[in-house]
């Protein structure tokens, strides 16, 4: 029997007010396209005639402006986890109108799967293939795909025939067992397959939406001075590390966080011939690594997603035998899983909104308390990490921000976890640092020069104890900025050292 192909609108109709509903995908990529417009479109018939119409919104991570922007705009979410990048979402986060709650991207599944939050009612899956008997061929991300496939009670899977069937070999699809006593995950290589090709689902419980839709790749910035100097930066720090016998000889896999800066700084490592060729363990494959991979400087890239640009995938798919052999995608519960980070002794590289002193990182919210992104896998990787790594220009908005405090606003990975941090001045190395002797070491080699005297104020104004926090000049600079626009006018209360 084969399974039943609907329209989106008709899709969109087995969903209901106050259900939870798990996406396919992880960041643009993998994500279902249609059904969630389609949904946005029921929603907002339902307010009009006066109807309630809410869902509980679950993703692998990120997710396109068909999902998190029109289902916000149309005020269909009533909560959303985990990470988010759509400007309308993030807006009706931070005026209160969505129940937003974030964690680490590895532990999703697992928690959903646990009944932490309940019952997913439907799963909208983007698939490439898809067999009368329910094997399914993921698309170029996959995210929490085979936990909501398990869970739900109707899937929905947007059949998107711009993505080529031949996927089917790229993806790894491992099914993880059930507490407690659970076994380790038996990857023990970058490159290593420990589940099947395909996702089986129960073919009972599905429909299919035909659909033929592009991914909403876009390009990456140029890389500009700043982001080309970080990345030179980690790669010279990195040939020192080696040089010093702290890495060993054939290195050791990279994860990159997303975005521009990380994009930047793998370029930079494939430029630095004193860098051997290397492999990424990473969650989030970008355009650089699909270049260094053309280029045979990264040998193999394991990852959850191929978010690069339409250009990029074209060329993904033009020549796929080639990077099947070079590519495996994972859901997001193993390419971030901590046993396997810390295993294969990873080196992870992640970008900050704001660092202080002693090295606690801000990667989440402005100002204390405005949502950005969410901490998505940062805190999967640095916290298992062979060396944790964070990026940051040494200032934003065109200066008035220093991105080094002395205490960060809100705290997403601590001193504790936090072993290297790179700006475009160059790298703090923190380990084996006391608090004081961190704080000198990110002052002198990390902030931009306008700060740094600043922070040697507040540094020198005799505070005591292990570490040197004055509460009640802590905030000086967030207030200076409130208060001014600008860091700089920041005031250190010298009658205030205890
Ligand atoms: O704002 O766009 O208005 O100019 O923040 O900053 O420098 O463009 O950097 O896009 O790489 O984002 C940490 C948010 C960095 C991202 C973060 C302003 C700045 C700009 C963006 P504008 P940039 P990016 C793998 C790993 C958490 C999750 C993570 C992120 C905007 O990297 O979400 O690491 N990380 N995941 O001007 C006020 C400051 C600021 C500031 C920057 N101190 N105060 N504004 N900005 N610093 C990925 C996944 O898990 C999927």
């Amino acid at each position: 029997m084969s399974i039943k192909t609907i329209t989106a609108e008709a899709a969109a109709l087995l969903i209901n007010d106050n259900d939870n509903v798990g996406f396919s995908g992880f960041t643009h990529a993998g994500c279902p396209k249609i059904v969630p417009l389609a949904l946005a479109k029921r929603a907002e018939s339902e307010h009009s005639e006066g109807r309630s119409f809410r869902i509980g919104v679950f993703t692998g991570a990120s997710t396109v402006d068909n999902i998190d922007g029109a289902l916000s705009r149309a005020k269909a979410i009533k909560f959303r986890t985990p990470y988010q990048t759509n400007k309308d979402l993030r807006d009706a986060i931070n005026e209160g109108e969505v129940d937003y709650f974030d964690l680490h991207l590895s532990t999703l599944s697992q928690d959903l799967r646990y009944g932490f939050y309940g019952n997913i009612d439907v799963a909208i899956i983007e698939a490439s293939d898809i067999t009368d008997d329910g094997r399914l061929i993921p698309t170029s991300g996959v995210g929490i795909t085979p936990t909501i496939a398990k869970m739900a009670k109707i899937i929905i899977v947007e059949l998107n025939k711009w993505h080529p069937k031949e996927l089917r070999g790229m993806h790894d699809l491992y099914e993880m067992e059930d507490p407690p006593y659970r076994r380790e995950i038996p990857i023990y290589s970058v490159k290593d397959r420990i589940g099947k090709e395909y996702l089986q689902i129960d073919p009972a419980k599905t429909v299919i939406v035909e659909t033929n839709v592009p991914n909403a790749g876009g390009g990456f910035s140029p890389i500009d001075n700043t982001t080309l100097r970080i990345g030179e930066n980690v790669a010279n720090f990195l040939v020192d590390e080696m040089k010093r016998g702290r890495i060993p000889e054939n290195f050791l896999p990279i994860q990159s966080g997303v975005g521009n800066i990380a994009n930047a700084v793998l370029s930079a490592m494939g430029n630095n011939r004193d860098i051997p060729d290397f492999e990424v363990y990473t969650e989030v494959i970008q355009d650089s690594v699909i270049d260094l991979l053309e280029k045979e400087r990264i040998t193999f890239a394991s990852g959850g997603t191929l978010t690069v640009s339409n250009e990029c995938l074209e060329r993904i798919y033009s020549n796929l035998e080639f990077f099947k052999k070079r590519i495996v995608l994972r859901t997001s519960e193993i390419s971030n899983h901590p046993e396997i980070i810390r295993r294969l002794d990873i080196i992870s590289m992640n970008t900050a909104i704001e660092a202080d002193i002693f090295g606690n990182i801000n990667s989440t919210h402005i100002n204390g308390n405005k949502i950005m992104n969410g901490i998505g896998g940062s805190g999967d990787f640095t916290r298992n990490a062979y060396i944790s790594i964070f990026l940051t220009p040494s200032t934003a908005k065109g200066g008035n921000i220093s991105a080094f405090v002395p205490m960060v606003s809100h705290t997403d990975h601590n001193e504790h976890s936090v072993k290297v941090i790179v700006s475009e001045y160059g790298v703090a190395d923190l380990r084996g640092k006391s608090p004081r002797e961190r704080a000198h070491c990110i002052i002198d080699n990390c902030v931009h020069p306008d700060y740094r005297p600043l922070l040697y104020q507040y540094l020198d104004n005799g505070i005591e104890g292990q570490t040197p926090v004055n509460l009640y000049n802590a905030f000086a600079f967030h207030k200076a900025l409130i208060e001014t626009g600008d860091m700089r006018n920041a005031v250190i209360d010298k009658n205030h050292h205890k």
